[in-house]
């Protein structure tokens, strides 16, 4: 399928007045139409999708918006919800996938499409490989939905659907809805979702790494939402759930990539008192005033992709924001001030050697990484680095691009000798002894049960898995 520009632009001359038809076309519904929405589970044979999950902000932001002028039921296969095998109740099937569970989301989609619903597939693997997710849907949306929402709805209560839904322009992120949590919490099993409320301060990340697919999603844009909404959303929780109960997981790309805006928030939050972890790019937590403002803000958490103790490594991926002098720093600073690390490690680089894994082991130990994350160098579709490496792929198997499978021969290494290394490090690192060498003084709390957890699972880790 080809994407044509013309196809996707507005039948009507300004936003204004799409959305204003778009309420005249919905208040004249004589009927809502109904719409499932799923969140597919990975086949992968890895512990991608056990235990707690995050609640899904991606299909969640979808429900906000569908929630308004449809009917919804929400289904997610994580946590234990079914999809039915008769659909004759829903008009609509809007499935949302990354590369994980996009063979699961495609069957799910043919068999919606087999009972002539109108499946919409969205999310990061439908973007980036548009034409294979529109063998299997009535529409890929491109991107976020909230900048195609009143050109879809509006195809929707018509009937009369294109193969592509793609923006010219991304809205600026004050027009973004609070996400609504009502629909995905009326599932049953909504006691497996992590505590954690996932929430948005800014899109898109303009590093340009060249394995990520941000960029190609956002291009170099970096949108923000006004401070005071974000409060806003933060204090409507603590109202909602008491102050003490909260606890808030940024899903930003890059949310410090605009220092000016990442401080005010962070002082604005220090004055509603609020608990909070993120994803955070390297790029200035060296400073130590940043990590001082980070914890007096209420972070407990910062995970960080270190990536690779490998200058060489860094340089190949254009992994900018990382400065392997500065490693250090940043750790001993977020330490200072009370901050526990969620360290991601990479392996499988070309540039990767056997001494790869005794530096990033000595990294961890020395500087107590209290919970170190190992994964496999993945080339996900649609990146520089997978059209790069593409040759020497071993597999085209989605389930298997979940960042714990072994996708390419690496240089400088055989591909047994990598597994054989990556798993002993896992070991090394969280057998009892390391533990305590890396938790001593660290206060007891859920990071001492996670390494607990990863004890048990490293224990019984084998090369073989990773195939
Ligand atoms: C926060 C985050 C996490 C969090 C939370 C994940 C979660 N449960 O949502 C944690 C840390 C747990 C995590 C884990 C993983 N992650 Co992650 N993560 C992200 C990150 C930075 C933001 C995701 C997010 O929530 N954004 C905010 C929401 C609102 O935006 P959105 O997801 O883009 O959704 C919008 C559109 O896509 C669209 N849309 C989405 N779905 C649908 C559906 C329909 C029907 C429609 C119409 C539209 C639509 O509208 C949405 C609203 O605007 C992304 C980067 C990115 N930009 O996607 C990586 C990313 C999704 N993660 C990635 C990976 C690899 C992983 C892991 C495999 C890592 C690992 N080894 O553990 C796991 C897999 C977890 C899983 N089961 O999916 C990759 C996926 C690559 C790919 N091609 O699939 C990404 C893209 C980063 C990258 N490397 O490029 N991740
Ligand atoms: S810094 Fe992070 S979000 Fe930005 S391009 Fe690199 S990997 Fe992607």
């Amino acid at each position: 399928m080809q994407i044509d520009q013309s196809e996707t632009s507005l039948p009507l001359d300004s936003a204004a007045s799409a959305e204003k038809h778009l309420r005249e076309l919905a208040s004249e519904q004589k009927t809502r139409k109904k719409w499932l929405l799923v969140q597919p589970a990975s086949n992968t044979s890895m512990m991608v999708d056990s235990g707690t999950v995050s609640m899904p902000l991606n299909l969640i932001m979808v429900s906000t918006l569908a929630g308004e002028l449809f009917d919804v039921t929400f289904i997610d296969e994580r946590i234990g919800d079914t999809v039915p095998g008769d659909l004759s109740e829903y008009d609509v099937v809007a499935i949302t996938s990354r590369t994980l569970n996009a063979s699961k989301a495609y069957a799910i989609g043919d068999h919606a499409l087999g009972q002539d619903k109108t499946v919409i597939l969205g999310g990061v693997h439908p973007t980036m490989l548009h034409e294979e997710a529109g063998e299997h849907c009535t529409s890929v949306v491109y991107g976020e939905i909230e900048s195609v929402w009143t050109e879809l709805a509006t195809d929707v209560i018509l009937g009369s659907m294109k193969e592509v839904y793609r923006a010219e322009t991304l809205k600026p992120m004050e027009t973004m809805r609070r996400p609504d949590f009502t629909h995905a919490l009326r599932s049953k099993q909504a006691k497996k979702y992590s505590a954690l409320i996932p929430i948005l301060a800014t899109k898109g990340c303009p590093v340009g790494c060249n394995f990520c697919t941000t960029p190609t999603i956002y291009g170099k844009s970096h949108r923000s939402r006004e401070i005071d909404l974000v409060l806003d959303e933060m204090r409507y929780h603590q109202e909602r759930l008491g102050k003490k109960n909260v606890s808030f997981s940024f899903m930003d790309d890059n949310i410090s990539f605009k220092p000016k805006f990442f401080t005010e928030l962070l002082e604005e939050m220090a004055k509603i008192g609020v608990r909070w972890n993120a994803n955070i790019s390297m790029n200035f937590l060296h400073k130590p005033e940043i990590a001082e403002l980070a914890g007096r803000s209420g972070c407990d958490l910062m995970s960080i992709g270190f990536e690779s103790l490998n200058p060489e490594t860094l340089k190949s991926v254009h992994k900018g924001s990382n400065r392997l002098d500065n490693y250090g720093k940043v750790v001993s600073n977020l330490h200072k001030n009370g901050i526990a690390i969620q360290g991601y490690f990479m392996f499988g680089f070309d540039n990767d050697s056997e001494e790869s894994f005794q530096l990033t082991y000595d990294f961890i130990m020395d500087n107590q990484i209290e919970f170190p994350v190992f994964s496999l160098v993945t080339p996900f579709p649609g990146t520089p680095y997978y059209d790069e490496m593409k040759p020497r792929l071993r597999h085209f198997d989605w389930d298997k691009y979940d960042t714990y499978h072994y996708m390419f021969e690496p240089t400088n290494m055989s591909g047994e000798k990598l597994l054989e290394n990556f798993v002993k490090l896992q070991r090394e690192v969280y057998k009892g002894r390391s533990i305590m060498r890396r938790m001593k003084g660290k206060p007891l709390n859920w990071v001492w049960f996670v390494n607990y957890m990863m004890h048990r699972f490293t224990k019984k880790l084998t090369p073989e898995m990773y195939l």
